[in-house]
């Protein structure tokens, strides 16, 4: 059960839908988001008559929700939400493309990367400052330093960003930093501690697909996120681990019409680290937007070769702009817009 509280609504009136929860024996998670505040009834459920809780001050409405996970899904919230970065939206008509490098190297490297993204035509970057890497011996990112690179270059260019949150500790940082959207990845997708902490936040999140998670257990953890109060969740499919070793993993762009089924919550695709090759990346970029992604998250290096890190993976600037006018017609053809 959960009880949508009206906009604007007072803390007394937040109390007043706990105690009545109380008085019945359930407890209540209370997830304040920036334009609802959401009460999660926790306990029996058959306790509840849905009408007393109705009635009470500052209650818009009360749902039962089947599913697993509440806040997150389509059943109670019919519209697709719409997450605001910094006046960019992402999860309505337009198509937003997500450019950048795998990781932050220079300052050169990453000025170069900001200018080839703006002039490709995309809105938001991306770069890692903090680097789960595989093998301890691979090169682990440039932590605090990468991220004043990469705030300097993509300020230069007036775009917000995006970049990976993998310790509880660096939180504070990214705040710091004005770190437009928290980037969750792969391996931390069920991080249930982190996932709270971001959840304290109202920055959006990118939340990734875990290599082997189900649609569930991946809404699942949005759910952690949005309990926490932040409602600013959007989905990355980055593709699953299979039998097939030709390419790095299997894009489940199943998935896509699937999420959107399930969830309110925008859905974008990183094609590069589904193919893991360069080449492959229009192909599973068209795929994905035809499919319904509200977005795609690409890589990019001023000169892939050069790369530190997924050098095979990373567009050259010529091919992303070339990308960018590949989508156009897709985009259309399924009525959005770029
Ligand atoms: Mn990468």
């Amino acid at each position: 059960m959960i009880i949508i509280m009206r906009p604007h609504v007072t803390d007394d009136e937040i109390h007043g839908v706990e105690a009545k929860l109380k008085s019945l024996g359930l407890e209540a998670n209370i997830s304040r988001g920036v334009e609802r505040t959401i009460i999660g009834a926790i306990g029996d459920e058959r306790k509840i008559h849905k009408e007393s809780l109705q009635a009470l001050p500052g209650v818009e409405d009360v749902m039962r929700v089947v599913k697993p996970y509440k806040i997150v899904a389509r059943e109670w919230h019919d519209a697709d939400t719409i997450v605001d970065i910094k006046g960019i939206p992402l999860g309505g008509k337009t198509i937003q493309v997500i450019g950048g490098p795998c990781s932050v190297e220079t300052q050169p490297q990453m000025d170069l990367a900001a200018q080839n993204v703006a002039h490709a035509g995309c809105r938001l970057m991306r770069g890692g400052a903090f680097k789960p890497r595989t093998s301890p011996y691979s090169f682990q990112g440039k932590g605090v330093e990468g991220l004043k690179i990469f705030r300097q270059a993509a300020d230069k260019q007036n775009l917000p960003i995006v970049t990976e949150l993998m310790d509880v500790r660096h939180l504070d940082t990214f705040l710091e930093y004005g770190v437009e959207v928290i980037q969750i990845g792969t391996r931390n997708m069920q991080n249930f501690d982190l996932l709270k902490e971001v959840g304290k936040t109202h920055t959006p999140v990118i939340l990734k697909r875990g290599l082997c998670a189900t649609i569930s257990e991946w809404l699942m953890s949005a759910e952690y996120i949005a309990a926490g109060g932040n409602h600013n969740i959007i989905l990355c499919e980055r593709g699953v681990r299979s039998f097939e070793k030709a390419y790095r993993n299997m894009l489940d762009v199943t998935a896509v019409p699937m999420l959107k089924k399930e969830t309110h919550l925008p859905v974008i695709v990183d094609p590069s680290h589904a193919g893991g090759k360069a080449w492959l990346v229009p192909a599973l970029s068209k795929a994905a937007i035809a499919a319904g992604a509200d977005g795609l998250l690409i890589e990019m290096h001023p000169t892939p070769c050069e790369a530190w890190c997924d050098a095979d993976q990373a567009l050259a600037p010529d091919e992303l702009k070339e990308l960018m006018g590949e989508l156009q017609s897709i985009t259309q053809a399924v009525g959005r817009e770029l």
